[in-house]
């Protein structure tokens, strides 16, 4: 085997945000970008000697240049196997499932998620550790620390694999092995949910579609709900996934698939349709004329998931990202059950799933989980809501409807302002943080700080908080994902109890909080905006 170490200066900036290593396309391919990033990765874990990794990813431009580049160092740093998604493809979650299944050392997963790709957009990369979970702040902080020093990196000269045919295959010493990338994680969900029930329901009348967005769950969606499930050919929109996902933002929102909340607007849409991001870890749900926030969809599969086979023994505990609203705060509460709070980013749940704390997971963000892989997951929430509805035989409308006279209703907005300068995103920052005396109508401002409750690490300077008079709240936080300036994210949230008017449009219902929020912070004049860029 013809091992070549090669020296290499250290780049700047290859510090793990929220989610991995997010860079421009170009700046990934810039000469030895991509290899020192690999090699620091090798090298944190104590490197590759013996191991066993999953790789893969969303299909994104330049995933298949980058997967033969990390097989090659792989090959060269000693380890005894790598388990690719055939085509180099991957969705979050199912390789997650594969490293826990397969009971790897770890992953490899390429994607920048829900941010366009292509060779002007973006790119990414991130470990995942031997619980199939992304790796922790410990071992991003190691990453990072590594990526300043490295000199050199080790690759193998071999030409590229072939990864569309399965089955195994040898790169220097390394076996390479192409594994279908639906097989295993269709056959998790089947162990999950009642299969029987929701092909009844797909088959009785019942409309569905579900919007892959040109990105990686296509296939999935595909082999699932129209193979498996019976759902009839054509419920599955742009299920062919894509180099730049057809140019559009593979993002599962309101604002990003838009046709889709068209669609189930109109009086003639479908019963239920969802979506999910480029790397399928996300989603978005909608019921003929509404759309569940993820909040709200968190506490409303929280309350209804022992409907669901995998779920009948009840959970443990629920646990949402601090910005996220606090309506499955409620569920747990009434279900008796413990509900944790923690920074934004998935990394945050591995060990309150690992130590058996949680049973189920989610952000504001789209991203909802449970405790069967270690990532957001959206298919999974996709199943779970339809065998919900399956067992309920109520429509979306009226499950949320009849979720909020129960509980209340946590009126809920994310607010964007991206691209603002970073000089500027951070003196807002620093300045809501300095504030001393409280403006009438705040009770407390605070910045969140997560210890824990496993291995009791420290967390600090998670975002502001600002809790106002009558129970509102609002977060103040500064994205950890984009490739561009600064993005402020402005969470808001008005709760209404049960026999409250629980039918206000909610940017309405909000308005006053975006009014205090500005008077206090002077957002909008500061980031030189008249309001957000994205709403969702
Ligand atoms: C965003 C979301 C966060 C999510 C992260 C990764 O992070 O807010 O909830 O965990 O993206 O999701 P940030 O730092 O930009 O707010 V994904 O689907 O992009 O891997
Ligand atoms: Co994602």
């Amino acid at each position: 085997m013809d091992v070549k170490i090669k020296p290499v200066t250290p780049f700047d900036g290859q510090k793990p945000g929220t989610s991995g290593l997010r860079k421009k396309t170009r700046v990934f391919m810039e000469p030895g970008y991509l290899e020192a990033f690999v090699q620091s990765i090798f090298n944190a874990i104590g490197g590759c000697e013996g191991k066993t990794l999953i790789v893969g990813g969303d299909g994104r431009f330049f995933n298949a240049e980058a997967i033969q580049t990390i097989l090659r160092m792989a090959a060269a740093n000693g380890a005894a196997r790598c388990i690719v998604g055939q085509g180099g493809l991957l969705s979050t979650p199912a390789a997650s499932n594969l490293i826990r299944q397969r009971g790897t050392d770890g992953g490899l997963i390429l994607s920048a998620s829900h941010n366009p790709g292509g060779i002007d957009e973006d790119f990414g990369l991130k470990y995942n550790i031997s619980n199939g979970g992304p790796a922790p702040e410990s071992v991003t902080a190691a990453i990072f620390d590594q990526t300043k020093t490295l000199s050199d990196y080790k690759t193998l000269e071999a030409p590229d694999l072939d990864l569309t045919a399965l089955g195994e295959g040898k790169l220097g010493g390394m076996v390479v092995e192409i594994v279908d990338p639906v097989t295993d994680y269709a056959a998790l969900m089947e162990t999950l949910f009642d299969f029987d029930a929701i092909r009844a329901l797909l088959t009785s009348g019942f409309t569905m579609k579900f919007d892959a967005m040109h990105a990686v769950t296509g296939p999935y969606a595909k082999t699932i709900l129209e193979g498996t499930l019976g759902a009839p050919a054509g419920t599955v929109l742009n299920g062919e996934p894509s180099v730049d996902f057809g140019k559009g933002h593979p993002d599962p929102n309101p604002i990003w698939a838009k046709p889709l909340v068209d669609m189930v607007m109109a009086a003639d849409g479908p019963d239920f349709a969802a979506a999910s991001d480029g790397d399928g870890d996300r989603n978005m749900i909608l019921g003929k004329g509404v759309y569940v926030t993820p909040s709200d969809s968190l506490a409303v599969l929280a309350a209804n998931a022992h409907l669901a086979p995998g779920y009948a023994r009840g959970l443990a505990g629920v646990a949402r990202s601090m910005p996220t609203s606090r309506a499955a705060d409620r569920v747990a509460e009434k279900l008796g059950i413990d509900a944790y709070e923690t920074p934004t980013g998935w990394k945050f749940f591995g060990n309150l799933l690992d130590a058996g704390k949680a049973t189920l997971c989610g952000e504001e963000s789209a991203g909802t989980g449970s405790d069967h892989v270690r990532e957001k997951d959206g298919l999974w929430a996709v199943l779970l809501w339809l065998n919900v509805l399956a067992v309920r035989k109520m429509s979306v409308a009226e499950i949320l409807m009849d979720h909020w006279k129960t509980y209340g209703r946590d009126y809920y907005s994310r607010h964007d302002y991206e691209a603002v300068d970073a000089g500027v995103a951070n003196a807002i920052m620093d300045d809501l943080k300095a504030i001393e005396t409280l403006p009438e109508g705040i009770e407390k401002i605070d910045s969140f700080s997560y210890t824990d409750p496993v291995d009791g690490s420290v967390s600090e300077n998670q975002g502001m908080r600002v809790y106002f008079d009558g129970g509102a709240r609002a977060v103040m936080r500064l994205s950890g994902t984009g490739t561009e300036g600064a993005t402020i994210r402005l969470y808001l949230e008005q709760y209404t109890p049960a026999d409250g008017d629980l039918g206000i449009e909610t940017q309405e219902a909000l308005t006053p909080l975006v009014r205090a929020i500005d008077a206090l912070t002077g957002l909008k004049t500061r980031s030189g905006r008249d309001g957000p860029d994205v709403m969702t």
